[in-house]
């Protein structure tokens, strides 16, 4: 089917430079171009409807053909290798002309090579030697949604939901194409619609019905929806006396409602489950384990090919070990013990999504269970949709980090199930998404969406090469600009760091909204809800001993980590303070004290905010007025909060020290009190 379309001039929605398009700004013009694809499967009409929408002028004939396709014979294409997500992009002839030929295995594999093409051209390449190939290395690259069923997204802060639950499923917002356009440029082929904190009325008839339309939706994209599943579903919807796994009528409960979401999504996902955490039902209600819970649902979900991603963040407040050990203590003795559709889903660090946390070491530990990685997009403990950070280094940081357990092992690998050759592959990022216009609450934002999505694609791209096309993308392709703004992403996670948590330091937020610091707070019911169980700051010294003579979480982690883990000469510095308790006058190898290093950078996290506003500042004459000023107006509260951080830890750590600031550094604006008596009751995000 030769389509010859004349594209005239067609200014993309929302043609206001608000930020609705995101990365996906294509050309406001672009000429005739021919596009030739192959008979339609809703997929592909999805991946030739976008290439209308983006291909430049002068682009030339592009051809989408899927690898069987016989006019392709000749070719002897490397198409084998390419798995059932993967694309080939070349120039090539076909049938005597010369196109520019997108194929692959199956028809998302054609899609995901459609965005690529478009994303080569948005990039500044050229379209003549165009030869892309790739196929994902993590096959569930997913987003988590936190949104509540009335519309508040629990640690959201771009707005409400995007899903109006109460209009569905009749009134489609044709803003969920737009979300599912945009996950399938990036490779996002899963979306877990409510939060895992999850109420068991989204397991209802209607419910179920609501998300079958948003299937229907996100379907031509390659995206199946998920659902977030309370374990003690069977109790509040099946009227039954418990939710015991190892029940009969509990199994059977979970395998109706499974077969009557079936159903109505017939390539639904699956479950994710939080259980046994903060409050949520689960298995060990029961004194049955992790698996038991986990295998039950499993059985309901596999005759229809479904999967239950399953949530190692557990704690308890009746467990007196430190906290970070807490899941390794859990679900180490149940390696090898769950069912082949399960994953279990791991943050990225033992505690929670803390600006820098040493990987979790559930990572190589459980080599027969499969894990999947969960980030957190969203930037709850780093300044909301407010403050400017990055997080490609942090996403990296973490997927780089060799394990210890075997060689070359990196996280990453065990992500992507390389490591051990798990038929199930998995990377799961809370979303920073809601109604906001700009979708992420801030331009900048919408990089941490996109480099999640690039990195659960390919974990073994750089963060820097991710920003660079992202920022290509979203405000144009000169170098220049480019040049000028990469620095000002590169070192934003960095500088939160230093503002909020220095050389190790973490959990340091204000109570519930955790927005602004409250390093002080020692008064919640649970003690490892409080900040000084984590820096552990005294007169003589700061930080949390893991060590054997402390908690020894340093032994979860492989022999060689472990022991570099407990010389505080052998750690380094971004985590000393997590592994060790030190001596305030305790001297580092750069040969300042543990509280002159403290200082330090603190410092050099106002510092860099200021830097990042001014080559911000610069940027003016050559970024659009409304993307450049809502920038410019975040980046002065982070500026302002950045100093607030500092000063209050500061004047906190000196009421404990006593010690003075060293020659140079500015006295904290105001008095420990001060700080002491701030709050935000109306912070968004709150849990309900
Ligand atoms: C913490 C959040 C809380 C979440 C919890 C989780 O503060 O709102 O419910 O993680 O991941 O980061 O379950």
């Amino acid at each position: 089917m030769l389509v010859a379309t004349a594209i005239a001039a067609c200014a993309a929605p929302g043609s206001a430079e608000d930020g609705y398009r995101l990365w996906m700004r294509y050309p406001a013009v672009t000429a005739t171009s021919e596009i030739d694809a192959a008979p339609a499967t809703p997929v592909l009409a999805a991946a030739a409807a976008e290439l209308r929408r983006g291909l430049p002028a002068g682009a030339g004939p592009v051809m989408l053909a899927p690898a069987g396709d016989p006019r392709l014979a000749e070719l002897r294409l490397p198409t084998a290798q390419l798995g059932d997500e993967g694309y080939l992009v070349r120039r090539a002839t076909v049938a005597g002309r010369s196109v520019t030929l997108v194929t692959g295995n199956t028809d998302r594999g054609l899609l995901y090579g459609t965005f690529a093409l478009l994303r080569h051209l948005a990039t500044g390449a050229s379209i003549e030697r165009v030869s892309l190939s790739s196929s994902p290395a993590v096959k569930l690259r997913i987003l988590d949604h936190w949104d509540n069923l009335d519309g508040v997204v629990e640690r959201g802060y771009a707005g409400r939901s995007l899903w109006d639950w109460w209009s569905l499923p009749e009134l489609k917002d044709p803003r969920y194409t737009d979300y599912a356009r945009a996950n399938a440029s990036i490779g996002i082929n899963g979306t877990v619609l409510n939060n895992v904190n999850a109420k068991a009325i989204s397991l209802t008839p209607r419910y179920i019905a609501k998300a079958a339309a948003l299937a229907d939706i996100f379907r031509p994209y390659g995206i199946k929806v998920y659902l977030s599943a309370r374990f003690s579903a069977p109790i509040e919807l099946g009227g039954l006396k418990t939710a015991d796994p190892r029940d009969p009528a509990v199994a059977a409960w979970w395998r109706a409602k499974s077969d009557e979401i079936y159903r109505a999504i017939p390539d639904f996902g699956g479950f994710l489950v939080k259980a046994n955490s903060e409050g949520q039902p689960g298995p060990r209600d029961y004194g049955a384990s992790h698996a038991d819970g986990a295998n039950m649902l499993a059985a309901a979900v596999k005759p229809h090919g479904g999967i239950v991603m399953w949530r190692a963040f557990v704690y308890a407040d009746t467990d007196p070990q430190d906290r970070a050990k807490q899941a390794y203590a859990e679900f180490k003795p149940l390696d090898g013990k769950f069912a082949d559709n399960v994953i279990v889903q791991v943050k990225n660090g033992a505690i929670d999504f803390q600006p820098r946390e040493p990987f979790h070491p559930l990572f190589g530990a459980i080599p027969k269970t499969p894990l999947m990685i969960e980030f957190q997009i969203t930037k709850e403990y780093l300044g909301f949709a407010s403050h400017l950070a990055y997080l490609g280094p942090l996403f990296e940081e973490v997927l780089d980090a060799q394990t210890g357990a075997r060689r070359g092992e990196t996280v990453g690998s065990v992500v992507s199930g390389a490591a051990e050759h798990h038929g199930i592959s998995g990377m799961a990022g809370v979303a920073n998404i809601g109604d906001d216009r700009d979708w992420s609450g801030s331009s900048f934002n919408q990089a941490n969406w996109y480099a999640f999505g690039r990195l659960a694609w390919d974990p073994a791209l750089s963060s820097r090469d991710i920003a660079r096309e992202w920022v290509e993308q979203t405000f144009g392709s000169d170098p220049a600009l480019v040049d000028a703004i990469i620095p000002i992403m590169a070192g934003s996670r960095e500088a939160v760091v230093d503002y909020t948590g220095p050389l190790g330091l973490a959990h340091l937020m204000a109570t519930g909204h955790h927005y602004g610091p409250g390093p002080w707070v020692s008064d919640l019911a649970r003690p490892e809800w409080n900040p000084v169980y984590y820096h552990r700051g005294d007169h003589e010294g700061i930080g949390f001993d893991r060590t054997k003579t402390g908690s020894n979480a340093v032994a979860q982690y492989a022999p060689r980590l472990a022991r570099a883990y407990s010389d505080p000469a052998k750690t380094p510095l971004t985590e000393l303070l997590w592994f060790h308790h030190l001596r305030w006058d305790y001297r580092l190898s750069t040969g300042r004290t543990v509280w002159e290093e403290l200082v330090q950078r603190y410092d050099r996290g106002v510092a860099t905010v200021a830097d990042m506003q001014r080559r911000w500042a610069a940027l003016e004459p050559r970024i659009d007025a409304e993307r450049w000023q809502k920038t410019a107006t975040l980046l002065a509260v982070q500026a302002r909060e950045a100093r607030w951080w500092r000063d209050a830890s500061l004047a906190y750590w000196m009421s404990l020290n006593q010690l003075p600031l060293p020659p140079g550094s500015a006295p904290p604006e105001h008095d420990l009190a001060w700080y002491k008596a701030l709050s935000f009751p109306d912070a968004p995000g709150n849990p309900q």
